[in-house]
């Protein structure tokens, strides 16, 4: 959770102010400017020893994407799939998973969810449909499961037939149970070949801890689920071809290792990438092009600090360990995240959209053709964005992060 930072909040009002009020082409140019300035100057890497080595592509604000608000009164949405039918199934991370037919909601919830730990960061979070679900009818859900004192998060399968989830199946869950409302992930794609990769959060921020020593440092552990991303049957099996399958003292669930908190994960078809995005603590937001069985670093290597303001690690970077394509200081706090790939939009094909909690925004990350960051758009929503997809209409969808969370269309104005 992006909470405990003075610096931030002022920063994001001043930024949505600037850009929403001014207009003329040449003062927001200068506001432009003075933001980055801002941004520049407050910076809490400024005295680290080699914060300037990734050179930080520029960024600038749309202001040519018209948006609609589709629906409205969902509470903490968190993830949306479309039903082959057009029908949208929506969680909320409070519990409920709730369905919208020919643009009405429903307003009775889908029956058959299992229990969740809805504390803090905690409840019912991901909603992802199999591949052939046409077929098959099995919705996969991602949620917390447990107490204050001892949770973790699980994977489970279901059949929707319509109106109620039947024969719920929890299929993987993190193989240690920690305390505390924090880090759960936890986003699900899948690969072309039917397996799945989930996104497992490294379990909470200092002073949590797990066998005598501060729980993220579970994200280095290979025997730990973790600070993962890990790969899946559509069953729950693990995959015979994973990285870390016959290796000793690793879990062959593990695809990739080293995360702080992935929030987004998207799939990119005709390249193969995985995109990942996390949280870093105070600052140090990555944008990551994820591999199996590399690491990523964390907490080894960051530019994230302490939300108390202290060094995390000395060290950014690392032989042996991925950086990241881009790092965001301040923390815009990256949620959900989608790859457009759509022919209704050409302009924005191949680019990588995320959504941001702190800042409110979506952010358009501009990519070449090796995959790396060659310019950033913020496009301003004014609500904390949960989740971004690409809907079945070639526009993009956002849910909003609030107690009156929307749904919200975004098109090109033009
Ligand atoms: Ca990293």
């Amino acid at each position: 959770m992006h909470g405990n930072n003075s610096l931030r909040l002022p920063l994001a009002v001043i930024k949505q102010v600037t850009m929403s009020v001014i207009n003329n082409t040449v003062i927001k140019k200068f506001a432009s400017a003075f933001l980055l300035l801002a941004l520049v100057s407050c910076a809490p890497t400024s005295n680290s020893p080699n914060a300037s080595a990734a050179a930080q592509p520029t960024t600038s604000a749309s202001t040519d994407v018209q948006k609609t608000t589709v629906l409205e009164g969902l509470e903490r949405p968190w993830s949306i799939a479309w039903l082959p039918d057009g029908a949208m199934l929506i969680t909320e991370r409070p519990g409920r998973l709730r369905i919208v037919r020919k643009g009405v909601l429903d307003p009775t919830p889908i029956t058959g969810v299992p229990e969740v730990f809805a504390v803090n960061q905690g409840g019912l979070m991901e909603v992802s449909l199999h591949p052939s679900f046409a077929e098959n009818r099995f919705v996969y859900l991602t949620y917390s499961h447990g107490t204050n004192e001892a949770n973790r998060t699980r994977v489970a399968r279901a059949t929707f037939d319509g109106k109620a989830l039947r024969d719920l199946k929890v299929i993987f869950e993190v193989n240690q149970a920690k305390s505390s409302g924090q880090h759960f992930g936890s986003r699900i794609i899948w690969l072309p070949d039917n397996t799945m990769l989930v996104a497992i959060g490294d379990g909470g921020n200092p002073p949590v801890q797990l066998d005598g020593d501060l729980i993220r440092k579970q994200a280095q552990n290979l025997r730990s689920r973790l600070g993962k991303i890990v790969r899946l049957n559509d069953d729950g099996s693990i995959p015979k071809d994973n990285p870390f399958v016959g290796r000793t003292n690793a879990d062959p669930a593990i695809w990739s290792y080293g995360h702080r908190n992935i929030q987004g994960l998207a799939f990119d078809a005709a390249t193969r990438r995985v995109w990942s995005t996390e949280h870093g603590a105070r600052g140090g937001d990555e944008l990551n092009l994820a591999e199996a069985g590399k690491n990523y670093g964390w907490p080894i290597v960051t530019y994230s600090q302490e939300y108390s303001g202290g060094e995390i690690s000395k060290e950014r970077s690392r032989p042996g360990m991925v950086d990241p394509k881009v790092f965001w200081t301040p923390s815009p706090a990256p949620s959900g995240l989608a790859f457009y790939n759509g022919d209704k939009v050409p302009e924005w094909k191949g680019k990588l959209f995320s959504g941001e909690l702190v800042s409110r925004d979506v952010r358009r990350i501009d990519l070449d053709e090796k995959g790396n960051v060659k310019g950033q758009q913020t496009i301003s929503i004014g609500q904390r964005v949960r989740d971004v997809r690409q809907g079945p209409d070639g526009f993009l969808y956002v849910l909003t992060d609030e107690q009156n969370g929307q749904l919200i269309r975004l098109q090109p104005s033009s």
